[in-house]
Order: C-alpha cells, then structure tokens, then sequence
C-alpha cells in the first residue's frame, strides 16, 4: 500500500522538492499551504493536478503552524505515516524583527504537531522529521560540528528551533515516538528564497551580466557556510525517517566556504573575475578582467559594496558539518559540491532574466499581471 506523507511548508524552497521526491516514490503527498493574498505555489506548480479533474497523488490544504486545531483536524483527516515539518519563518536576519512570531510558529508549532499526534493516539503510526538546522550551533564550540556538538544559538530563529529540537527528543523519549531532527547545514538551489545570500547573490550576478543591475549589496562578506544542494538533504530527510530506529542526524557537505569566495565563483560563470579590495564596510568587489565576449563588464567596475543594514545584531561566523553518522547508518553523502551549486543557480537566473529583458527590449513591462 502506498505511504502517506503530510509536508508542512510544501510552498517553500525544500518542501517542493520534497514533494516530488516522494512522488517519485510512489507516496500520497498531503501539504500544506498557507493562506497568502496572492499565489503562493509557484515552486510546486509544475506537480499539482486539481484533484476534481484528474488523478492525482497530491492534495493541498490551507493552514498554519500556529494554529492547533488546524492541525490537529489535517492530521486526523490525512492519517499519515510520515510528517515531514518544514515549515517556519525561516530567514534569521527578520527573525530579530519578529522574534515572539517565530518563537511561536517555529518553536512552539512543532510542539503542536507533537502533540497533534499524542492527542490523536498516532504515536505508533505517524513518524515526524523536524527541520532543525545548523543555525543551533551558532557561535561554535568545536569545528567541524557533529551529533555531539554543544549548541549556542545566536538569533531568535535559532532559539526557537533549538525548542523545537528539545520537544522533538522529549517527546520521542517520553512517549516513545518515532520522532527525529534532522540537523541540516545551508542548502540552497535554483528556487531557494531570493533573500537568502547565495540566492541574492546569483540574481545579482545574471542582472549585473545583462546590464539590468550595477551593483550588489552584501552584509558580512567574511561568513562561512558549509553549502548543499537541496536536492540532496531532502533524500537525507526520508532517509532519516526510514531508519529502524528514531536518531538525530547532521546533514553536511564538508565543505565551509566564505560569502566573498561564493560571490567570485558567482561571477566566474559569467567569465568575470572579481577582486575584493579594502575592509569592513569600505571593502568592494571590483572587476579584475573578463574572458567572455557575453558579459563585458568594464575593469575595475565596482560590482560588489557592504552595506551594513546587512550585519545580524548578533552573527554566526563558521559553520563546517561533519556528517559522518548520516553516511555510516543512512548510507547519505552529498553529491553536489558548492561549485556546481553556483554554476545551476546563476545559469537558471541567467535564462529568468534573459527572458525578462527580452520583453523590456520590445516595450512590454516586466511585472505580474493583477
Ligand atoms: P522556506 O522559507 O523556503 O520555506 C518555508 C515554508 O514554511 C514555506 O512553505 C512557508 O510558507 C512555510 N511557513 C512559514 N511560516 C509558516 C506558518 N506559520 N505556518 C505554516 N507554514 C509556514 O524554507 P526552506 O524550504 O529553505 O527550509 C525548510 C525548513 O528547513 C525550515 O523549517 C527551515 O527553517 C529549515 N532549514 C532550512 C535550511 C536551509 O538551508 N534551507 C537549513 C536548515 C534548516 P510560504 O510559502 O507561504 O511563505
Ligand atoms: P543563514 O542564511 O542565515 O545561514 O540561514 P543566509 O543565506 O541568510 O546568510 C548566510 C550568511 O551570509 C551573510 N550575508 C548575508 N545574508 C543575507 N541573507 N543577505 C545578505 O545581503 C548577506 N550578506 C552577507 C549572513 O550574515 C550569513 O552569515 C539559512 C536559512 O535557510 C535558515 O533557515 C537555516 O536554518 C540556515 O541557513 C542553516
């Protein structure tokens, strides 16, 4: 018989493709939506059927994180297998504008789902991935971080996840569910959010190489992450809810790589090179030299500057995974390097923005028909 999954956050950059990923696998893929005044599923579009006019194995629903009869009724109505719980306010930076929001969706919303399914006696049948996140260990206590790395979260996005990790392990060890986190470092793709930095970063580049863009402005350019492809962690995070016993797992590529080096390998798609001169907010990412006829960029144009309403009050400096556990008992290893991860991102907003400036070229405006 075909498993049943509930995705919250189905709308968002790892929930799509989560989704097909579980259709490709045969599963009935309930998600769920939030209620927005415009369309908010363009990044699963491409898979949804209207259930009234033909087959289909995925339904959407509207509701809410912080809304627990909602929740309680669509796991009732779905009787799922697996809930893969995605959804949260997810940007750290507006975090600190809206702190108690997301304590309350990405804090206290999977306590609600916990409780959903304790309430609904599913403990036995309903298996639950939280999306933690490497944002826990904030400012690191040993590098590279692991299963065992003490946490020291630096924003209220990553407190309020490390409330959802604690609840997640205390609800698994006081009522026996089948309940684990999976500890994922950034990952990114074509249709990750375009305020995330490497997602700001490629738009600017394909803008920049067209002509539609002069310059792209950063906040702390010496950041490190350790970059995967989205493609791969949504693999690790069935992987890890098929495992014969619930487990907390990191999910990492292995590889830290600074925000500036990101910038240059951006902008080495174009066949541009980048140098960076000065320091703190001074420092700019200037043209060094160009080797394809596509993209003349002048020397020496300044293409890249710090603007410091992009410093986080409080920031996290270096995160590196060791995902060793993932590889030994899941059987995971990313396969998409940082590289190629720049390499998709900036050739899929090169053809966005290609197809954007050919409409401005003949006359016709680029904005949303409404
Ligand atoms: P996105 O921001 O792309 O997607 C978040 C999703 O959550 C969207 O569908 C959004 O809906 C939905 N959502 C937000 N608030 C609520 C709410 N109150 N109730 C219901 N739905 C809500 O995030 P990602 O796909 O990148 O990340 C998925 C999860 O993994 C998140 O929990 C994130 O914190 C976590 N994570 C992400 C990492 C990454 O590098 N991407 C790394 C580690 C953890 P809408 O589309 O309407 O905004
Ligand atoms: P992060 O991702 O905070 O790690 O959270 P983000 O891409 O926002 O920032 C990464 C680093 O880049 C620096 N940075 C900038 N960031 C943004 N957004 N915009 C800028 O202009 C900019 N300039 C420099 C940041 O200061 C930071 O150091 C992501 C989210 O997906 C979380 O939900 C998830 O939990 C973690 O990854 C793991």
């Amino acid at each position: 018989m075909a498993k049943t999954a509930l995705i919250t956050g189905i709308t968002g950059q790892d929930g799509a493709y989560l989704a097909e990923y579980l259709l490709n696998k045969g599963y009935i893929v309930h998600g769920v939506k939030r209620r927005s005044s415009l369309i908010n599923t363009g990044r699963i579009d491409h898979i949804y059927k209207d259930p009234l006019l033909e087959h289909t194995n995925m339904y959407l629903h509207h509701g809410d994180l912080t809304d627990s009869p909602n929740l309680i009724r669509l796991i009732e109505e779905t009787n799922p297998d697996e809930i893969y719980n995605l959804a949260a306010m997810s940007h750290v930076h507006v975090s600190f504008e809206i702190a108690e929001y997301t304590g309350n969706a990405d804090g206290l919303g999977t306590l609600r789902l916990l409780e959903a399914i304790r309430l609904l006696k599913k403990t036995d049948k309903t298996r639950i991935y939280q999306a933690s996140t490497s944002e826990l260990y904030g400012k690191v206590q040993a590098i590279p971080q692991n299963e065992n790395t003490p946490f020291y979260p630096r924003s209220p996005y990553a407190v309020a996840k490390m409330y959802a990790y604690w609840i997640t392990v205390n609800y698994r060890e006081a009522y026996g569910m089948f309940a684990c986190n999976g500890i994922l470092f950034n990952h990114e793709s074509p249709i990750r959010g375009e305020t995330f930095v490497t997602r700001k970063i490629t738009r600017a580049v394909a803008q920049i190489g067209l002509g539609m863009q002069s310059k792209l402005m950063l906040g702390n350019l010496s950041a490190k992450r350790d970059w995967g492809h989205a493609k791969d962690y949504v693999d690790a995070m069935w992987r890890i809810l098929q495992y014969h016993e619930p487990q907390d797992f990191v999910i990492a590529t292995g590889v830290t790589t600074e925000v500036r080096e990101f910038v240059r390998m951006a902008f080495n798609e174009l066949g541009v090179e980048v140098e960076f001169v000065g320091e703190g907010v001074n420092e700019k990412g200037l043209v060094k030299c160009c080797n394809n006829s596509e993209y003349q960029l002048p020397y020496g144009a300044e293409v890249v500057a710090v603007d410091p309403f992009y410093f986080r009050p409080t920031e996290v400096d270096l995160l590196l995974g060791d995902a060793t556990k993932a590889e030994l008992l899941l059987g995971w290893k990313a396969v998409h390097t940082v590289r190629d991860i720049a390499k998709e991102m900036v050739a899929s907003d090169l053809h966005y923005f290609k197809g954007q400036k050919l409409l401005l070229d003949n006359g016709y405006k680029t904005q949303k028909y409404w």
